[in-house]
């Protein structure tokens, strides 16, 4: 099977092919481009060439993202009025011809896009409508071809199925038959079993590949015998990755394995499954989520919180997590990251209220720009939602790629509720609380090695700083996590701020029954200066008091003993006491109290 970014590897194949072999044994989906392995998709829907070329550019490169869906760029049928407007979205799944005019530009900015989008290391996957042609009866295209219903530029009355029921129309999904050679919702349904329409969808195919696309999403698979899609296929150059949209649904006939002999799949069961945990059940379920859930095989696999269908209700859509979901969704995303099944495909959307709305338009129908004139972004607002910006799931996509050598869980905790933690081997550990009211305070085993890393769900690593939170894993593995209702807190070799050090204190003094000594100081893992957070000390050499706690590396440390005995606080005398932690290994203060 051919994985994404597979072409990438090319040049550099016969060095490397036993080396390949391993890694897509032991990890699936990983990419083997020179630079970091990425395994992560994102869909764009409905974004501009032009967008999408500075998305990869600014954002998708940088961010380690493997590839980017784009919407389907063939001519397609323009729709003036649907119940959601003028120009709903899913007119561009009505084709008219296979010239490159769509809403999001013409050839010549789809060629600038695949060209600056591989400059950037990333890959693009056409959403290829290969199975029927408009629903329209007539009109004029989006490259200005008129076509009637049956009869269009490249196609024939001739040159399509007419199945014999009312309107050539499917009318049970149940019926292997209808679902393959009549109608889905009045659109044309071409004769994929025909010579000349295999051969003219192939064209289409190898054109795209000319131009460098890596990747085809089969629209409406299902509706195709699979070995039609073989034979169109076979007409194709080189290797690209494919995935069929194909929805299994109770009571149908046609599934999803059938289809394996040509790619992967689309797994809606992973989306509305995954729904249903994070909106009416308990993360605790998900430990198992995967084939032992019934889906199909991790490596066929293409996974999702949400597409651009069941997001508004379209194509098997119901209960499944969006953006309107806030907090929730960045959850259900970061789970979808973190977690070692299928290959997964961030949703990028725009605001609607009707489930048939276009995208953010002019008023003469022409889509807006995500990137505004002047630089700035019109995202998270009323208009383009980026989900793939928001910062837990954008963040999450290094998580993933950095993972992806560990493909497996270990140290999985719970609560038994809504709250769990699991590692990703010794290379990522992730804490998710999904409660709505209740803190998750817990020390857990996470596997990864002694240091200091930056929680990537609340900031940013640069270099050896922080934006965000800090996590301080012990020798032994251990952290201790607090992390409030409705978040996360993720962390990942790549997010290592520092190492740490081993610091032992070692103080001479001499206490009445009842008084305890402790170390006090300027930084988190002693305190910040807050008594009650004070490391406490070992009486067990008495009267020297001992304790060991695991600093950052290289770090400016001021420290003071103090003495409690349950009330009072007696701090001793003199200025503060100072060191800085050398980068690694482990040191011993040896103190007499003052
Ligand atoms: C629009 C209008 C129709 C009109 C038609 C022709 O809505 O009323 O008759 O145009 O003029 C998208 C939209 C459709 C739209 C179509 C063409 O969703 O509303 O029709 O574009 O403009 C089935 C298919 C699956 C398909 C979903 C939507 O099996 O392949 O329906 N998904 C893909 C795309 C869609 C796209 C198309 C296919 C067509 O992702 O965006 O349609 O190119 C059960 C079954 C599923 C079935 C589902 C819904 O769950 O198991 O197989 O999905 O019901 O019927
Ligand atoms: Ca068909």
């Amino acid at each position: 099977m051919i994985r994404p970014r597979f072409a990438c590897l090319r040049v550099v194949w016969v060095v490397s092919a036993l080396v390949v072999a391993f890694w897509l044994w032991a990890s699936p989906r990983p990419a083997f481009a020179q630079g970091p392995t990425r395994t992560v998709a994102v869909h764009l829907f409905e974004w501009r060439w032009e967008d999408i070329a500075l998305e990869c550019e600014q954002f998708l490169g940088p961010k380690g993202f493997a590839a980017v869906q784009v919407s389907p760029p063939q001519e397609h049928a323009i729709v003036t009025s649907s119940d959601g407007g003028p120009y709903p979205w899913w007119q561009r799944y009505q084709p008219v011809s296979y010239q490159l005019v769509s809403r999001s530009g013409d050839r010549q900015a789809f060629i600038d896009m695949v060209q600056r989008c591989h400059a950037a290391g990333v890959d693009v996957y056409v959403d290829a409508v290969i199975n029927h042609m408009t629903g329209q009866e007539s009109g004029v295209g989006s490259a200005g071809s008129t076509y009637t219903h049956y009869d269009y530029p490249n196609y024939a009355p001739w040159d399509f199925h007419y199945c014999g029921t009312p309107g050539n129309e499917i009318q049970s999904y149940s019926d292997r038959y209808q679902v393959q050679n009549c109608e889905l919702v009045n659109l044309a349904d071409l004769n994929t079993g025909s010579e000349y329409v295999r051969n003219t969808i192939a064209a289409y195919l190898n054109d795209l590949v000319s131009i460098g696309v890596d990747g085809f999403r089969i629209d409406a698979a299902k509706h195709m015998n699979t070995n039609d899609i073989a034979a169109i296929l076979a007409r194709v150059n080189g290797s690209p990755y494919i995935y069929q949209e194909v929805i299994e649904a109770a009571g149908e006939p046609i599934t999803g394995d059938e289809y394996f002999q040509n790619g992967d799949v689309t797994e809606f069961d992973y989306s509305t499954s995954l729904g249903n945990v994070f909106l009416h059940g308990q993360l605790s379920w998900l430990s198992s989520f995967g084939e032992a859930w019934g889906f199909m095989p991790s490596d066929k696999a293409l996974v999702f919180v949400d597409n651009h269908d069941n997001q508004r209700g379209h194509g098997g859509g119901g209960d499944v997590v969006t953006y309107k979901n806030g907090t929730l969704y960045d959850l259900a995303n970061v789970f979808m990251l973190a977690w070692p099944y299928g290959y997964p495909r961030i949703m990028s959307s725009y605001e609607f209220s009707h489930r048939d709305q276009g995208p953010p338009s002019y008023s003469d129908g022409t889509t807006k720009p995500v990137h505004n004139p002047d630089g700035s972004l019109n995202c998270f607002g009323a208009e383009w939602k980026c989900e793939h910006r928001w910062r837990p799931i954008a963040n999450m996509v290094e998580f993933r790629n950095v993972t992806a050598p560990a493909f497996y869980v270990s140290n999985w905790w719970t609560d038994g509720y809504n709250q769990i933690a699991f590692g990703r081997g010794d290379l990522g550990f992730v804490v998710i609380n999904r409660d709505t009211s209740k803190w998750l305070s817990q020390t857990l085993q996470t596997g990864m090695p002694a240091g200091t890393y930056c929680d990537v769900i609340s900031g940013e690593r640069n270099g050896s700083s922080c934006t965000g939170n800090t996590i301080t894993v012990n020798a032994d593995g251990t952290a201790s996590f607090s992390v409030p209702p409705m978040s996360a807190v993720a962390i990942h070799a790549n997010s290592k701020v520092s190492n740490s050090v081993a610091v032992t204190f070692d103080v001479y003094a001499t206490t009445y029954w009842g008084q305890n000594v402790y170390v006090v100081g300027n930084i988190p893992a002693l305190g910040s200066w807050n008594t009650a957070q004070a490391v406490p000390l070992s009486a067990s050499a008495y009267p020297r008091w001992r304790g060991t706690v695991q600093l950052p590396a290289n770090t400016w440390v001021e420290y003071k003993y103090i003495k409690k005995d349950g009330g009072s606080v007696v701090w001793e005398s003199g200025g503060n006491r100072t060191f800085t932690t050398p980068s690694g290994g482990s040191l011993t203060r040896t103190d007499t109290w003052r």
